[in-house]
């Protein structure tokens, strides 16, 4: 019949068919349909021909093979040209121009427990998946309807407009294929990562997600092998949040500088991170590291005592970044420090040892592939939707990064101790929660606030840690007299008392601080004059903050910690008035012309 055009029909769920097939046969159009979807349009008696009146070959190995011939797909790819034309002729095969097809359905069979690998097998649609693809390929004279909830509107749309359909429709219904044959492999090739990529080559089941109810829970790769190696623990959702996060914070921070770096991670956010400037006496002590034989040896371990040294009480169970192989001296700070993992390029064989031991042998040591280099995009999904950006792959490069000096005019060139810092306090900010402000000073992170949703809370709270990071540096803090016996976390958290000033003065409480100190050495509180004499000492500090100023109270707050060089990027409306009271203040506002939100 000349002008008479066909659809293909192959349905797995069978709804709306009837209508459908009553609607296109009321459009003139041709029914060809599989086994079981051309069985129930004939019951239901509407004229429809078996896909093997053109195939000329049967429905063969059990359903295996329905429509896979060339008279089908030869049909549906053909385009408008002379040259296919003839090809059909030659072949006696006619056009096909509507394909209705849905899949087997994979995501519910393999959803059931227990399913065995050849139920699965079974599962997997090849003809209906290769009608989507070649209708959506041929989109251009071909439409491809997948979903019954379509139906309805195709109908419409052929009644109104004799038997045609836009190419506006077509386009979306192709997209909708394609989509869903994306989908439609995904999941198999989730079902047969799960079952045939080794565990810790391609992909690796977590205990549970961000909470213990959040199962199941794993971290794959979907093109190629996991760029880490799991040597000694397993690994939990937010461990890998943290070691994903701080491993290039230590790989950008080294390659900066030049220098072993570290970095201490909690919640997603550096409680610290440092390269390995060597340590004075004090510092050692301060970060209490001054047993640790071979320290003055070791770059990184240097740089770990200062990461870990910069917050110790958020730093309390953290995952521990490296830069470089890791050391015995490192790896004996790690070992008695309470802590989740490490991350680091290599462990040699005495300190794999001893990390080995952590934790009753649960102690988490990743090996991070130092030549791993990230897809350019990233997507994740929130609430069930999928957000993609181009990662954040802006270089920190400290001569040019800090080249703008804003104020003072005419600066001379930062000293190469700004620019370490800033350095230091950038690239960590880089992979901070945002909000987020960065104290830095002598290489490392001195006082880091993060997740704030204020700019000026960020800058009171790294403000403040700043501070209570110098006030351990006092000889009162020096000299405390410990009851013997006192655990590292418990000095910690006395330490943390005295120097922010919470000395509890009565109380179960007073009694719990005393408790830690030597009978009659318990220290007094600072008193203001103290507190505000040791910290005018504090000077030369770096400040980094990863979006602008908008309000000069940031920098009046940056001031009271001795900040003397500021790096943000510009665009406030206070700009004139931030860069005016920093030149007041005797800083050095440098513009730094990246913004670095991190979420
Ligand atoms: O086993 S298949 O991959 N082999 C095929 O050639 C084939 N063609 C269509 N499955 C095939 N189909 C699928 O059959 C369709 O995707 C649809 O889900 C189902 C419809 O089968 P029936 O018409 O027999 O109910």
């Amino acid at each position: 019949m000349s002008g008479q055009k066909t659809a293909i029909l192959s349905v797995y769920d069978k709804t709306g068919l009837l209508d459908l097939a009553k609607g296109l046969i009321d459009n003139n159009v041709r029914l060809l349909a599989s086994g079981g979807t051309a069985k129930m349009i004939r019951q239901a008696n509407f004229p429809v021909d078996d896909v093997s009146a053109i195939t000329k070959a049967p429905e063969m190995l059990g359903g295996r093979v329905k429509t896979l011939h060339p008279a089908v797909h030869g049909g549906i790819l053909a385009r408008n040209i002379e040259s296919d034309d003839s090809d059909l002729s030659a072949n006696s095969i006619d056009k096909i121009d509507f394909v209705v097809c849905n899949l087997y359905p994979f995501s519910e069979t393999v959803a059931r427990i227990n399913v065995t690998i050849p139920e699965a097998v079974e599962e997997i649609d090849i003809g209906g998946v290769t009608l989507l693809r070649a209708a959506a390929k041929n989109h251009s004279r071909v439409t491809t309807i997948s979903d019954p909830r379509d139906y309805h509107d195709f109908l419409v749309e052929l009644k109104e407009h004799n038997g045609e359909v836009s190419e506006k429709s077509r386009q979306k219904y192709a997209l909708k294929a394609f989509e869903q044959t994306a989908a439609y492999d995904s999941a198999i090739s989730g079902f047969f990562r799960k079952k045939y990529a080794g565990e810790g080559e391609q992909q690796l089941p977590l205990r549970y997600g961000a909470n213990p109810h959040q199962k199941p829970a794993t971290v794959f790769m979907s093109e190629a092998q996991l760029p880490f190696k799991v040597l000694c623990g397993a690994p939990g959702y937010i461990n890998l949040l943290d070691a994903l996060n701080a491993w290039p914070l230590v790989q950008e921070l080294s390659k900066a500088l030049n220098y072993p770096a570290a970095a201490s991670f909690k919640h997603v956010s550096p409680a610290g991170a440092a390269i390995g400037v060597p340590l004075s006496a004090e510092e050692r002590k301060v970060y209490m590291v001054d047993d640790i034989e071979g320290i003055e040896n070791s770059g990184l371990a240097q740089a770990y005592a200062r990461a870990r040294g910069a917050d110790r009480m958020s730093s309390f169970g953290d995952m521990i970044a490296l830069s470089h192989e890791v050391d015995l001296p490192t790896a004996k700070i790690i070992s008695r420090e309470v802590s989740d993992g490490v991350i680091a390029p290599k462990y040699s064989d005495e300190a794999l040892e001893v990390l080995k031991k952590k934790k009753g042998g649960k102690f988490l040591v990743l090996q991070m592939d130092p030549d791993f280099v990230p897809a350019a995009e990233e997507t994740r999904t929130v609430f069930g939707i999928n957000l993609q950006q181009h990662r954040n792959d802006a270089k920190i490069v400290p001569a040019e990064t800090f080249n703008t000096v804003i104020v003072p005019k005419n600066s001379s060139p930062l000293p190469e101790s700004a620019l370490r810092d800033l350095t230091v306090a950038t690239i960590a900010l880089k992979y901070t929660q945002s909000n987020s402000v960065c104290y830095a000073l002598n290489g490392q992170v001195i006082g880091l606030g993060a997740g704030q949703q204020s700019r000026i809370h960020c800058t009171r709270l790294a403000g403040d840690k700043a501070d209570n990071w110098w006030m351990r540096f006092h000889a009162k803090t020096l000299s405390l007299s410990w009851k013997k016996g006192t655990k590292r976390p418990s000095k910690s958290n006395a330490i943390d008392l005295l120097c922010s000033g919470l000395v509890p003065d009565s109380g179960i409480e007073r009694e719990d601080f005393e408790a830690n100190f030597e009978e009659g050495k318990v220290p007094e509180p600072f008193t203001p004059q103290e507190r505000k004499e040791w910290l005018q000492k504090l000077q030369g500090v770096c400040l980094s903050s990863d979006a602008f100023f908008p309000f000069i109270d940031n920098v009046f707050r940056a001031e009271r910690s001795g900040v003397k060089f500021l790096a943000a990027p510009t665009g406030s409306q206070n700009d004139g008035a931030v860069f005016e009271t920093a030149e007041k203040l005797g800083m050095t506002f440098v513009e730094q012309h990246i913004r670095l939100f991190h979420h």
